[in-house]
């Protein structure tokens, strides 16, 4: 079964929409396969949007993403990482497609409420960056 790993973001915890974000994959079909609430170190965030390291919003990205405790989530189900950015919408909530994720529950580029794995095997890197194997259920 394929697994795909979900970050609710700081604003979304903080505006206290993380049942139903966690709602509407259930919906979806997608199962929860482990689930934490947890405050990421800088050097977590870091480390963790390494790919990302030589673009212009780095510093911010960083920042916004240790601004406040996030959700992270292990989603299991046929196509999960595809379901998963399907539910989310595009990065940019202004040009998410009405009903996603991000479309009702963002604010903006930078807070935009979810992280989505983009590839099954990114997926299963940021899934074992999170997670030990006997968490996962
Ligand atoms: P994510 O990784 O958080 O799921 O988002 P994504 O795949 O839709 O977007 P990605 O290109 O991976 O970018 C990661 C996060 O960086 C912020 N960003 N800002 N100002 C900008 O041009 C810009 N581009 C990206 C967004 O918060 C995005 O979620
Ligand atoms: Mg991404």
């Amino acid at each position: 079964m394929e697994q795909t790993l979900s970050i609710i973001k700081p604003d979304a915890v903080a505006k206290n929409v993380v049942g139903k974000i966690l709602s509407r994959f259930e919906d979806a079909g997608l199962r929860i396969a482990a689930t934490k609430k947890m405050q990421l170190s800088k050097a977590d965030a870091e480390a963790f949007y390494a790919v990302h390291a030589e673009r212009p919003f780095f510093g911010d990205l960083v920042e916004f993403m240790i601004s406040g405790p996030v959700v992270v989530t292990v989603l299991e189900g046929d196509n999960a990482m595809a379901k998963n950015r399907d539910l989310m919408g595009a990065t940019n909530p202004k040009e998410a497609e009405a009903g996603t994720i991000r479309a009702d529950f963002a604010e903006s580029i930078d807070a935009n409420a979810v992280h989505g794995s983009d590839s099954v095997e990114n997926a299963n890197i940021e899934i074992n960056f999170f997670f030990a194997q006997k968490e996962i259920c």
